[in-house]
C-alpha cells in the first residue's frame, strides 16, 4: 500500500543572460581590474533536444545570429550599441518565441517582442554581490568602464524621513570591491523605513548606475501576507485644511463636486493613531497627481462630474494643490512610516484625462478607440483600446516611447515619495507586457532580499454561479497577471461576489456557501499570489446600505433618485458586524473601504463616497460597528496564525462557519455565528483540532481538555477566536516542529488555569477561576503527553504508510483520513459484535 513517488517533472529550463559583459584581468604588477565588455551575451538553456538556436534583435535589422552550444547551453556574445531593443530567440529556425527568462517586454510593428536596454558600457557600473538580513552589511563590485578607469569615490548616503544622512564604506582594492556595514541599533536609529543610495565616480568623473536600497528597521518583522489594508478616497476623506479647498464647481452634480478632504486631513488621523486602533498596516490612497478641473459630464450623459476621485491625471509628476502640497504628503508618509504603516499609491495605467501633458504633447501615444460599452464597442473584445470616456485617451502601451515614460514615472513617484508600493488601476484593459515590465522595473529598481512592495491589481471580474468549474474562467482571468514575473495580489472579485450579496445581504446563500467559497479562493489563485478580500469598495455601493433591507434601492445613486439614508434600525449593522468578523479572519491582505468600518451608508458611485464622519459624528449603532471591526483588527494584528495561517474548514452549516488558521507551531479556531442562539461545538482532537490547550483571545482566558475533544462556543452574532495556548503541550507533539515546548511567546502575559474539565466535557465557565493561580501545569499535563506521544508514534506510521508526494501539508488530512478510518473500523466491528450478541 506504500505509495510513496515523486511524480518529478522535468521543466524545460531555458534562460538567456544578458548584460554588458564582464572581463576579469589582472596583471603581473599585482594590480586588480574589472571592465566592461562592450559585448552582450545572449545565453539558453535547452533541456529537449533543439538543434539550433538563433537569436534576432532589432539592433541590426534583424539578422540572424546562431548560439553555440556548450555544456548544455547556448550562447552568443553581440557587439550591441546602446538603446532599447526588441528582439527574440528562434529555436530550430521556425519557433520564434520569447526570452523565456527575461519579463520585460518590447512592441515593435504592433508585435510583443522581449525587450532588452543596453546601456553605455563606456561607464563604470556597480552591483549588489553580498546581502545580509543583518542590518546593513552589503558588498558591492565596482566594473570599470571600456577604458578601465579606476574608481575615485563612492557616493553614498541613507535617506530616512526624507532627509539625507552620510555614512561610510570600505573599499577593498585587492578585489575591486565595497563593503557597506551600519550597526542599525535602538539607540542609534529610530525605527522606520530607510533607503541606502549608492552610485560610484570613476577617475575621469563618469558616473555608474545608481542604487537604491529601501529596508526597513522595526521592532518585528513586518509580512505583506496578512496586511490590513485601509482605503482611502483624499477628498472624501477628512477635511484637515480648509484653506486649501477647492472653489466650487458651479455645474458638478450633486454628490460629483470636490469636498475639500486632503493630506492634512490624513495626517490628524495618522497623528491620532485612528489606523493604529483599527489594525490597519497599510493605506492605499486613491490617486495624487494633478487631476483634471471643472466637470465632465458622467457615462449617463447627463450628470457632470468633477476629478475629485483622482481617475483623471492632467499631470504625470505633480501633486494635486487641491489635497495638498508635496510636503504634507511626505509628512504623510513620513508619520506613517514611523508607526509602522504603509503607504500604496494608486497608479492609473489604462487612461489620461483629455487635459493630460502626455495627451497634449505627444497624441499618438494614445489611442480614441470607441467608447467601451456603447454599440459595437465590447467590453472584452475592445478591452485593451476602448476607452472608458470621450475625455479620457487610451494609453497606447504598444508604443515604446510612452510605455517607458510610464514606467519611469511609476518608479519615480515610489523613490520621491518613499512609497511602499502601488494599486494598479484598471489591469485588464492595458497589453499584459504593461504588468510584467512594471513588474521587472519594481523589481529591478526597488525590491532587494529585505524588502517587497506590493503591486496589487485591479481585474474586475463577477461569479459564476455555484459551480467551480463555470468560476474557472473567472478565477484564471485574475491569475493570468500574478505568479512569477506578475503582480504580487489582486482584489478577490470573485469571492466578493460569490458572497456579498448573496450570504451577507439578501441571504440567499447560507454559511455553507460562505465556507465553500472561502475555500476556493485559496485554492484557485496561484500559489504565493496575495490577494485582497474585500467587503466594499469606491466602485460599490455601501455595504450598510446594501445590509439595510428596509433601505432605498443602493444601486441609485443621484440626488433626484431615493438616495439610502442612515439606517434606522441595528439590522444592518449587526450583519456588517458578522461580516467583517469572517473578513478580517480569513487570509490574505483585507481592504477595508473608508468609512465602512463605523457603517457610512451611500449608493452607488458617486454617492458611495460620502466624506468621513468622525467618532462623535456617529450614532450608536455606528460607534458600536466601529468598536466590533477595531477588535477584530486588533485580533489579527496580534495573531500571527490569522496573518500567515492557510485555511482548513472544520465545520458549517446555515448559520455557523468555524475555521482553522494553521501554521506549522500553531493554529487558531475561528467561529463566526448569524444565528439568533449560542452555539456550542464540540471539535474532536486530531480531528477538528490538534493542540490540548487554547486561549479564547477575546476573554483572554484559557481552557483546556485532557479528553479527546474540546467544546467551543460563540455567542448570537458574534464571533469567538481561540488559539493554540503554547504553554501546553500539544497532541501531536512527536510530528510537529520541536519547538512548541520552548516558544511560549504568545502567552507570557496571560494567566495559565488548570486544565477545566467537567464530567460531562464541558468547558467550565472560566470567569470563576479568572483570579486562580498561573499554574504551567506541564507536570499535569506531562503523562498525558507522553500517552500522545505514543499515539503519535502509531499517527507517524499512518503517515507513513499513506504519504505520497504531497508532503507534509496533507499529513493532517492523511491523519485524519486515518483516525476516521480507525474510528470506522471500531465502531463497526462493535456494531457487528453487539449486533451478533
Ligand atoms: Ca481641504
Ligand atoms: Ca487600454
Ligand atoms: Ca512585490
Amino acid at each position: 500500500m506504500k505509495s510513496t513517488f515523486f511524480a518529478a517533472v522535468i521543466m524545460l529550463s531555458q534562460a538567456i543572460i544578458f548584460s554588458n559583459f564582464v572581463v576579469v584581468a589582472e596583471d603581473d604588477s599585482s594590480s586588480f581590474s574589472r571592465i566592461n565588455s562592450s559585448t552582450t551575451k545572449f545565453s539558453y538553456y535547452a533541456a529537449s533536444n533543439v538543434d539550433t538556436v538563433e537569436v534576432v534583435g532589432e539592433w541590426d535589422g534583424w539578422l540572424r545570429h546562431n548560439l553555440t552550444y556548450s555544456n548544455g547551453i547556448y550562447s552568443i556574445d553581440l557587439e550591441i550599441n546602446p538603446g532599447f531593443y526588441c528582439y527574440k530567440i528562434i529555436i530550430d529556425q521556425t519557433a520564434w518565441i520569447l526570452d523565456p527568462s527575461n519579463g520585460y517586454r518590447k512592441y515593435c510593428d504592433g508585435i510583443l517582442n522581449s525587450g532588452i536596454i543596453i546601456e553605455d558600457s563606456s561607464n563604470p557600473r556597480i552591483s549588489i554581490i553580498d546581502e545580509s538580513q543583518e542590518l546593513l552589511n552589503l558588498k558591492f563590485d565596482y566594473t570599470a568602464g571600456m577604458n578601465g578607469s579606476v574608481i575615485s569615490q563612492v557616493d553614498v548616503y541613507l535617506m530616512h524621513n526624507f532627509e539625507r544622512q552620510n555614512i561610510s564604506y570600505t573599499w577593498n582594492e585587492e578585489d575591486w570591491t565595497f563593503d557597506i556595514n551600519v550597526n542599525f541599533s535602538a539607540s542609534l536609529y529610530d525605527y522606520g523605513k530607510y533607503t541606502l543610495n549608492v552610485r560610484a565616480l570613476d577617475s575621469e568623473g563618469r558616473v555608474s548606475n545608481d542604487i537604491s536600497y529601501p529596508f526597513w528597521f522595526e521592532e518585528s518583522k513586518f509580512d505583506w501576507n496578512g496586511a490590513l489594508i485601509y482605503m482611502i478616497m483624499t477628498d472624501r476623506f477628512v477635511n484637515g485644511n480648509l484653506s486649501n479647498d477647492p472653489v466650487p464647481i458651479a455645474d458638478a452634480s450633486q454628490g460629483a463636486d470636490w469636498y475639500g478632504g486632503d493630506f492634512a486631513g490624513i495626517i490628524s488621523m495618522l497623528e491620532s493613531n485612528y489606523f493604529q486602533e483599527l489594525g490597519v498596516s497599510a493605506i492605499w490612497l486613491t490617486p495624487f497627481n494633478r487631476g483634471a478641473d471643472g466637470s465632465f459630464v458622467a457615462s449617463d450623459n447627463e450628470h457632470r462630474v468633477s476629478a475629485y476621485h483622482g481617475y483623471w491625471p492632467i499631470n504625470s509628476r505633480e501633486i494635486d494643490s487641491r489635497l495638498g502640497t508635496e510636503s504634507e504628503l511626505k509628512e504623510l508618509i513620513k508619520l506613517a512610516h514611523s508607526k509602522g504603516i504603509r503607504i500604496l499609491n494608486d497608479f492609473v495605467i489604462n487612461h489620461v484625462h483629455e487635459d493630460h501633458e502626455y495627451y497634449q504633447s505627444n497624441p499618438d501615444w494614445f489611442r480614441d478607440g470607441c467608447v467601451l460599452g456603447t454599440s459595437g464597442c465590447d467590453w472584452t473584445e475592445r478591452a485593451l483600446d476602448g476607452v472608458f470616456s470621450t475625455y479620457m485617451p487610451d494609453v497606447n502601451w504598444q508604443n515604446p516611447d510612452v510605455s517607458e515614460k510610464f514606467l519611469d514615472d511609476a518608479i519615480w513617484w515610489q523613490k520621491e515619495y518613499d512609497l511602499d508600493g502601488s494599486r494598479i488601476d484598471a489591469v485588464k484593459h492595458v497589453e499584459p507586457s504593461a504588468i510584467s515590465n512594471l513588474v521587472v522595473k519594481f523589481d529591478e529598481e526597488l525590491e532587494n532580499s529585505l524588502t517587497d512592495y506590493y503591486l496589487i491589481g485591479e481585474t474586475a471580474m463577477g461569479w459564476s454561479g455555484d459551480n467551480l468549474i463555470d468560476n474557472l474562467p473567472q478565477y484564471n482571468a485574475i491569475n493570468q497577471y500574478m505568479g512569477e514575473g506578475g503582480l504580487d495580489g489582486q482584489g478577490d472579485f470573485v469571492l466578493y461576489h460569490a458572497v456579498v450579496d448573496n450570504v451577507f445581504r439578501f441571504g440567499f446563500k447560507d454559511y455553507n456557501h460562505l465556507g465553500y467559497w472561502t475555500l476556493q479562493s485559496q485554492e484557485n489563485y496561484l500559489e504565493g499570489s496575495l490577494m485582497t478580500p474585500y467587503l466594499g469598495s469606491h466602485d460599490t455601493s455601501r455595504l450598510i446600505s446594501r445590509l439595510d433591507s428596509g433601505g432605498s434601492n443602493p444601486d441609485n445613486k443621484w440626488a433626484e433618485q431615493s438616495l439610502p439614508q442612515q439606517p434606522t434600525s441595528s439590522s444592518p449593522y449587526i450583519k456588517s458586524k458578522n461580516a467583517f468578523s469572517w473578513l478580517l479572519t480569513i487570509p490574505g491582505l483585507p481592504v477595508i473601504y473608508m468609512g465602512d468600518e463605523y457603517g457610512e451608508y451611500g449608493g452607488s458611485d458617486p454617492d458611495n463616497r460620502h466624506s468621513f464622519r468622525m467618532y462623535n459624528e456617529l450614532n450608536s449603532n455606528e460607534q458600536e460597528l466601529l468598536h466590533s471591526i477595531q477588535e477584530l483588527g486588533m485580533v489579527r494584528k496580534n495573531s500571527n496564525d490569522l496573518k500567515n495561517g492557510s485555511y482548513r474548514p472544520v465545520y458549517s452549516d446555515s448559520d455557523l462557519l468555524v475555521f482553522a488558521r494553521e501554521t506549522s507551531s500553531s493554529e487558531t479556531i475561528v467561529m463566526i455565528n448569524s444565528g439568533d442562539n449560542t452555539r456550542e461545538v464540540t471539535l474532536n482532537k486530531g480531528i477538528d483540532i490538534f493542540y490540548n490547550s487554547y486561549l479564547d483571545v477575546r476573554n483572554n482566558l484559557t481552557f483546556s481538555s485532557l479528553d479527546d475533544s474540546l467544546t467551543f462556543s460563540v455567542d448570537s452574532n458574534d464571533f469567538s477566536v481561540f488559539t493554540y495556548n503554547r504553554q501546553t503541550v500539544n497532541v501531536n507533539e512527536s510530528t510537529d516542529n520541536d519547538d512548541n515546548l520552548t516558544d511560549i511567546s504568545f502567552n507570557d502575559e496571560n494567566n495559565i488555569s488548570v486544565p477545566l474539565v467537567n464530567e460531562t466535557n464541558d468547558i467550565v465557565d472560566n470567569n470563576e477561576v479568572e483570579d486562580s493561580t498561573p499554574d504551567l501545569s506541564l507536570d499535569g499535563d506531562s503523562d498525558t503527553n507522553q500517552g500522545e506521544s505514543e499515539e503519535s508514534g502509531t499517527q507517524e506510521e499512518n503517515i507513513d504508510t499513506l504519504t505520497n508526494d504531497d508532503g507534509q501539508e496533507s499529513e493532517s488530512f492523511l491523519l485524519l483520513r486515518g483516525l476516521l478510518f480507525i474510528t470506522f473500523l471500531s465502531l463497526l466491528i462493535t456494531f457487528i459484535y453487539t449486533r451478533g450478541t
